[in-house]
């Protein structure tokens, strides 16, 4: 098993409860990644009373009609990797470009694997710990590539790529963010296109354990942070207008939400434009947050002093946002890995569902919201091993990333 660490990344250092013993024990190491054993199949869901139907009362809407626990689906591989971390499309290319956390962007085309890579960025990056290459996505006409992963100190870099015929140019490369970091883990990492055609960008506390310089709470910061920034505005880039705290004096104006721990995958509803950010917890729950479209902006989910919905290391924070859904650790999970909304129509009982995972159980599972409750949420009774990731094809298809090599269609079962 590759990497428990790259999520968990708090077995030392002495958190309010230990990680499971079955995380601590799983270093990372590079033979995992060479000899993937995956099966699509996972060990039983565990199902607690606690997630299942909580609140909703919206027998009425549209999406509620579908009983999730109903859909079958099932994982078909299509290709297998070194240590997947991270999946983007290009509009009007059917091109699945896949990030290896060892540095390079691979393509599949027609079910195989380029040759030759996207961009090539081994020479930049180490895939230790908690760090490596981290995350890629599009500019949305497709012509820049953004590459976002920890150089070879361990601190963050965001790039941007010109691509042009099925490449990038390494020569083209722009730096557009450089974050210290303090310690090896928590680095997020992700990045994403928001609707508002903006790039956004996860980091996590810094690491650590129990962010010990208080980085979440702290606005001065981009440590603990969802960040907003418009990569054409200017050199660099731009500060996007509506960021909330650009009038702030001390605050970062990058910040676009804060109080987050490791939120190391999120996403964007492709027809709500909701966004969604799975933020992974310390020792005691892992949590998702939820924001309609365009309510995000200034919203503070709480870490250090909470975790998920308890309170961790003080009184909630006055404009404190709870997580939509939590769950502990009970049924040896450790470390949530977040999805997409579910736009695709191979699976139409699906759709307007949320999906995400569990680094270590790896079972594949599903909810709908209703306001700020929680409607429906379910397993999908089907699962890998060790997934840290998601991807959204063109079509609003989706896919699952292990980082032990494989990467899942998710079809209908
Ligand atoms: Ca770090
Ligand atoms: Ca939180």
């Amino acid at each position: 098993m590759a990497g428990a660490g790259l999520l968990a990344g708090c077995a030392s250092g002495g958190g309010p409860t230990a990680a499971p013993s079955a995380a601590q024990s799983q270093a990372v190491s590079s033979s995992a990644a060479a000899a993937p054993t995956a099966q699509a199949s996972a060990p039983p869901a565990p199902r607690s009373e606690s997630e299942r139907r909580t609140g909703g009362d919206g027998e009425d809407a549209q999406q509620s009609q579908q009983d999730l626990g109903a859909v079958a689906v099932d994982l078909q591989e299509v290709a297998s990797l070194e240590q997947p971390t991270a999946m983007a499309v290009r509009q009007g290319d059917d091109t699945l470009f896949i990030a290896e956390r060892t540095g390079r962007v691979v393509a599949l085309r027609n079910g195989s694997v380029a040759e030759q890579a996207v961009l090539d960025l081994s020479e930049q990056t180490a895939a230790e710990g908690e760090r490596g290459l981290l995350g890629i996505v599009f500019s949305p006409d497709g012509q820049t590539l953004y590459a976002s992963y920890t150089n070879l100190d361990g601190d963050t870099r965001l790039d941007a790529y010109n691509f042009a015929e099925g490449a990038a140019d390494p020569g083209s490369r722009r730096q557009l963010l450089a974050v210290d970091q303090p310690f090896g883990n928590h680095n997020g990492g992700n990045v994403a296109i928001g609707p508002d055609d903006l790039l956004y960008l996860g980091l996590g506390d810094g690491g650590s354990a129990g962010d010990p310089q208080a980085n979440g709470q702290n606005r001065g910061t981009l440590l603990g942070k969802l960040l907003r920034i418009d990569p054409d505005g200017g050199e660099p880039y731009a500060i996007p207008e509506g960021n909330p705290f650009v009038d702030e004096a001390d605050a970062q104006p990058e910040i676009y939400a804060y109080g987050l721990r490791n939120p190391w995958r999120f996403s964007f509803d492709r027809d709500a434009g909701d966004l969604w950010i799975a933020d992974v917890g310390q020792g005691a729950r892992e949590e998702i947050d939820h924001a309609p479209s365009g309510q995000g902006a200034g919203a503070n989910y709480g870490w250090n002093l909470r975790e998920g919905g308890i309170s961790y290391s003080g009184p909630p924070p006055q404009d404190n946002v709870e997580p939509v859904f939590d769950y502990t650790r009970d049924g040896g999970r450790c470390s949530v890995t977040g999805g997409y909304v579910y736009r695709g129509d191979a699976i139409p009982g699906l759709r307007g569902a949320y999906l995400f995972s569990d680094y270590c159980d790896g079972v594949i599972r599903a909810l709908r919201v209703d306001g700020r409750d929680v409607d429906q949420s379910v397993s999908l009774d089907v699962g890998a091993p060790a997934v840290v990731s998601f991807g959204q094809d063109n079509d609003g298809e989706l896919y699952v990333l292990s980082l032990e090599g494989p990467v899942y269609r998710l079809v209908p079962g």
